[in-house]
This record gives C-alpha cells, structure tokens and sequence, in this order.
C-alpha cells in the first residue's frame, strides 16, 4: 500500500502571483497602494477575476463588489469558504490581504491540477474595503456581507472628497447584483500574515488563531478661533490645534497607563489652516484604540471623552465626535481553530495558538458561521508599510496548512 503523499500547494505558482498582484498600484518604495474603489484598486480586481475565471470557478459579484470564485462540489452543500481583501492601506505591503486571497486561489488550483473532488463546494472571495483607509469603518464588504451594517448605508458611505462608495463601485464596474449574503457558507478560514512581532520572535511557522481584539475607532474635530500667532495673548486662545495635540498626548498616556493589550494610534491630525502663524481654528484628529478586553476598551472610550470635554472647556473651543467603527472582540470557532492545529501538526510545523491584534473580514464571517484564522510570520513585525515581509518558506507553509484545513471541513 502505497503512503499516500500529502497534497501540497505550487509555491512558483503562489509566490510568482503575489509578485504579479504587487505590481497592480506599485509604489516607488517597494509598497503598494490599492486604497479601495480606486482605479488600482480595480486592476487588483480584474487580476484575480481572471485568475478565478482561468481555474473554471463560477465567478459571483455582491452588491458591495465582493468577489466570490465558486468550485464545486460533488454535493450542494453549504460551501467551504476563504478569503481576504484586494485593498491596501496608502502605505500598504504586498501580502496585506493579497496572500489570504492568492493563498485560496493556489489551493482550488492545486485540487485542480490533482483531479481532487470534495464534497462541498469550496469558494475564495475577495471583499470590499477591508482596511477603512479611504471609506470607514473598516471590514465594510464582509461587515454588510455578515449583515451587521445596511448595504445602502455602507453604499451611501463618502470618503473625503465627498464621493460616495456606490459611486466608485460602479465606476470601477464591481457593482454586483447578488444579494450581500446570499451565500451562508458551512465555514471559513483566513490565511493572514501576522502584522506583528510574535510569530517571528517565537521561531514560530503558525499562528492558530483563535481570537481577535476590539476595536473602536473615533474622529475628533475641535473648532476654535483663528487669529495671529504673534499679537494673540496666550490667555483667552481658542486654539483647536493645541485640543488636538494634547488629546493625542492623552491617549498615548492613557494606553500607557491601562497597560495589557491596550494600544492607541493617532492616525491623521490635520490643522486648519495650517499656517505657520495663525492660530489653529480647526483640527481634525483620528483616534483608533483597540483591547481584548471590551469593559477596558469603553473604559478608555469614557476617559477620553471626558478629556475632549475638559480640553474643550479649557480652551474655550467646541468638539464634535462621530464614532467611523467600533467592534467588540471576536472568540473564533474552537472546531475550526483546533482543525487548522490539527494539520500544522500534521505538516509539521511549529504552532502556536494567539489572538489577532488586527482587524480581519475573518471577525466579520465569524457572525455568520464558524470561522478561524492561520497566521504566519511577519519580517520584523512589520505591516502597513512597503517593508511589510513574510519569508517564502512561511508564505508556502501557510497555503498548505489552509489546504489541509479546507480539505478536512470540505470532505465531511
Ligand atoms: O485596521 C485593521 O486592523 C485592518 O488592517 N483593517
Ligand atoms: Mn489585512
Ligand atoms: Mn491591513
């Protein structure tokens, strides 16, 4: 009896296509940028439409543009369902998303190449504005997917220049006409690069993931008075840039303070009209903090609220807040988590189990049905940033475990 050889993914073909994909929106500095429903964004599209449509895959579009590449199964069952996202943040790396998509693609390919039939249907999809960079909140496609926000709210959504998300979809062509949902899948998994240091730190091949942190994300926008810089009295300043710059002080401290897995980023600050001497009248500044612990996270919310307040009423100037996204920590499904551990032993590979610092469409599809993410490392823990790096040998280690783990869930 001959030992069946375990299947295992191309690594040319998987490793060759993210290069390719990376060169769609390529930044002078090595990065990409894809920013969501813009022309690159498109170009990334129609590379894995193609690419979907060259592997014999039914290929579906949802009214918020998510992709779905649809491969049979030998039974109309709920399907077997993976995928990432197509967008970048401004700054972005090459396997942010990227990889989680090409990741599923290579392994659909490598059933073909091997004549492997499955039970269920196994489908890679693409979703829409994951990383909130241009249109808030972030995870959009999977969140309206999932049924957590109205697809005309998300559609009527507009970046800051006023355009709105329906607009660009269609200027892009990826207004879809399926029903957001119509597709309840059996289950999903997620290959992401880690984005942090973990995995790296740990000489670790795999990250099992079963849980990711919440997330609460705010705009700020003190309005004060503009006036001259130099005959202005410090006394009696209504100065919006000064709120901004203490508040973003604050929330530094107070992650500093709480400790644990609090973390606190001042994303965008923009003073107006920032002029070297005058006097800001107003400033807009960007607050995303995140905990695995929920009560922690509103605890934080609730001090910095009263902080906008006392820093407003010092300086004699107005806030306004509007929450851009706020969600509760995820736990993933233990079944799924313990099937991806399963096949990373199987393969042997190193493993850990850990929590998601980043948000992913993952968090999303876990509302609708049981999900778990597999990580691998990130060079330096960096990510969100052209020097975003994930070594061959991971990229590949973690195509085969999503395989394997696809493969067990898609022949039950
Ligand atoms: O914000 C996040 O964690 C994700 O990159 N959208
Ligand atoms: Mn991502
Ligand atoms: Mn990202």
């Amino acid at each position: 009896m001959t030992p069946t050889v375990k299947p295992v993914v191309n690594d040319k073909r998987l490793l060759t296509r993210l290069s390719d994909l990376a060169k769609l929106g390529a930044t002078k500095d090595g990065g990409v940028c894809r920013l969501a429903l813009t022309d690159n964004d498109r170009l990334g599209r129609d590379f894995l439409v193609a690419l979907m449509q060259d592997a014999n895959l039914h290929v579906r579009i949802d009214q918020i543009g998510n992709i779905f590449g649809i491969r049979r199964g030998q039974k109309d069952l709920p399907a077997v369902m993976t995928g990432s996202h197509p967008d970048t943040v401004r700054n972005g790396g090459k396997y942010d998303g990227a990889y989680g998509i090409l990741a599923g693609l290579e392994v659909i390919e490598t059933l073909n190449d091997l004549n492997i039939e499955t039970i269920r249907p196994i489908i890679v999809c693409a979703f829409t504005n994951e990383e909130g960079a241009r249109f808030h909140p972030d995870m959009m496609g999977s969140l309206v997917y999932a049924g957590g926000l109205e697809l005309d709210t998300a559609l009527s959504t507009c970046d800051a220049n006023g355009l709105t998300l329906g607009q660009e979809l269609k200027k892009i062509a990826y207004d879809g006409d399926m029903p957001c949902g119509d597709i309840v899948p059996r289950a999903f998994i997620e290959v992401h690069i880690e984005q942090g240091p973990i995995l790296e730190r740990e000489e670790i091949q795999i990250g099992v993931v079963e849980n990711l942190q919440g997330i609460s994300w705010q705009e700020v926008i003190f309005h004060g008075q503009a006036n001259h810089a130099g005959t202005t009295p410090m006394q009696g300043r209504k100065d919006a840039g000064f709120c901004a710059a203490a508040l973003a002080v604050y929330v530094r401290e107070l992650s500093g303070e709480f400790g644990g897995n609090q973390v606190a980023t001042i994303g965008e600050i923009e003073l107006t009209p920032n002029v070297i001497n005058v006097v800001p009248n107003r400033a807009r500044i960007t607050i995303d903090i995140r905990n695995t612990d929920n009560a922690i996270l509103c605890l934080a919310e609730q001090q910095i609220k009263k902080k906008i307040e006392e820093l407003a009423a010092s300086e004699n100037t107005t806030s306004e807040t509007r929450v851009l996204a706020r969600f509760d920590p995820v736990l993933f499904d233990q079944d799924i988590a313990s099937i991806i551990e399963e096949n990373a032993i199987a393969l042997n590979l190193s493993h850990r189990r850990m929590t998601s610092g980043a948000g992913h469409d993952a968090q999303m599809m876990s509302r609708i049905c049981p999900t778990a993410m597999i990580f691998v490392p990130s060079k330096d823990g960096i990510s969100h940033n052209p020097r975003e790096h994930t070594d061959a040998d991971d990229l590949v280690a973690g195509a085969n475990v999503l395989l394997h783990s696809l493969l067990t869930i898609a022949n039950e």
